[in-house]
């Protein structure tokens, strides 16, 4: 057990001194799949090995814009379907598939919360979790032949400006519980900038799961924060700003964070995210899913949670 505490903590201060050097194009994998073929093996051995080393890499070019298409054109159907019930007929036009929706949500903040659930259901999202080139990614990075599909899969809307889903650094596992390799597939349907797109520490998978504490029922669905929030300044940050098209490919345990939306229109990020019913923390576990499906990270990891005192027991 020291042995390993000691190899983490070697791993993570070899990390500290190439902090100078971290150059965050490095991150970035030419992919140039957007046209619909598969990965080429180049594509897939470079991501391999920054994904192994680092826990994170950006996928360019990987989807294109026709690829969000039905997306959108569902997105469109449900907001208008929304306006329409709640007789709002004055919004600004852009020319968005989102048009109404910031006019929507401000009358009715329940509004997104009935999109969000919308969205967890949508067929084009499904058939998009299963894109040859999304599988390909998955099955060359997660060493299983038996992989695990989240039900989790949603599409994150969040408005100009607003903290709602801004979330502090976090690793994957204790919201989501699929597999201690499990992966995440960040996709935004827009470009994001540097200034309010996802921030990686690349690197902190190294750590393995990291303790949290429970910080009660906040607004989200992310009951619990890391245990020492602080850890993450052992690594660089590395914010990546994207393309439309472009897909951050991180592992359940790499730590990251959101910004603040700072653009005019709502960003959409569909999430998918992959695991290995084969990894030993999961056959441990008996298979546990998501916070949001029902399962509780305090019961299944009661070890990894340092005030589990405080913790109500229907929760235990
Ligand atoms: O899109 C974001 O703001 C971050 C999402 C995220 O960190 C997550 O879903 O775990």
């Amino acid at each position: 057990m020291a042995l390993l505490f000691l190899s983490k903590i070697l791993a993570a201060s070899f990390i500290m001194k190439e902090k100078q050097e971290y150059d965050r194009d490095f991150l970035y994998v030419d992919f140039n799949c957007d046209n619909g073929e598969l990965p080429s093996q180049e594509a897939i051995e470079r991501a391999k090995s920054l994904y192994q080393s680092l826990g994170c890499f950006v996928a360019r070019r990987f989807f294109s814009a026709v690829d969000y298409l039905p997306l959108e054109n569902a997105l469109r159907f449900l907001i208008s379907t929304r306006l329409r019930l709640s007789n709002i007929t004055s919004y600004k036009i852009n020319g968005r598939f989102d048009d109404g929706f910031i006019e929507l949500v401000n009358h009715a903040r329940l509004e997104q919360d009935v999109i969000f659930r919308a969205c967890l259901r949508l067929l084009p999202m499904k058939i998009l979790a299963v894109d040859p080139r999304i599988l390909e990614v998955t099955r060359s990075l997660i060493p299983s032949d038996l992989l695990m599909s989240s039900n989790f899969m949603p599409i994150k809307s969040d408005l100009p400006h607003s903290y709602s889903g801004v979330f502090p650094w976090h690793q994957d596992y204790p919201p989501q519980m699929d597999s201690s390799d499990g992966l995440i597939f960040w996709c935004p349907i827009q470009s994001v900038a540097a200034d309010m797109t996802l921030l990686l520490a690349p690197g902190s998978h190294s750590l393995g799961l990291l303790p949290c504490k429970w910080v009660g029922d906040k607004p989200g669905y992310s009951y619990y924060e890391l245990a020492s929030p602080e850890i993450s300044n052992r690594f660089p940050v590395v914010a990546v700003p994207v393309e439309k098209g472009d897909v951050v490919v991180c592992s359940t345990m790499c730590l990251h964070a959101s910004q603040v939306n700072r653009g005019p229109y709502t960003r959409w990020t569909p999430i998918f995210r992959f695991g290995n019913f084969k990894d030993d923390l999961a056959v441990k576990k008996n298979w546990p899913g998501s916070l949001y499906e029902g399962y509780s990270f305090a019961k299944i990891c009661p070890e990894m949670v340092t005030n589990i005192a405080e913790v109500p027991e229907f929760l235990k």
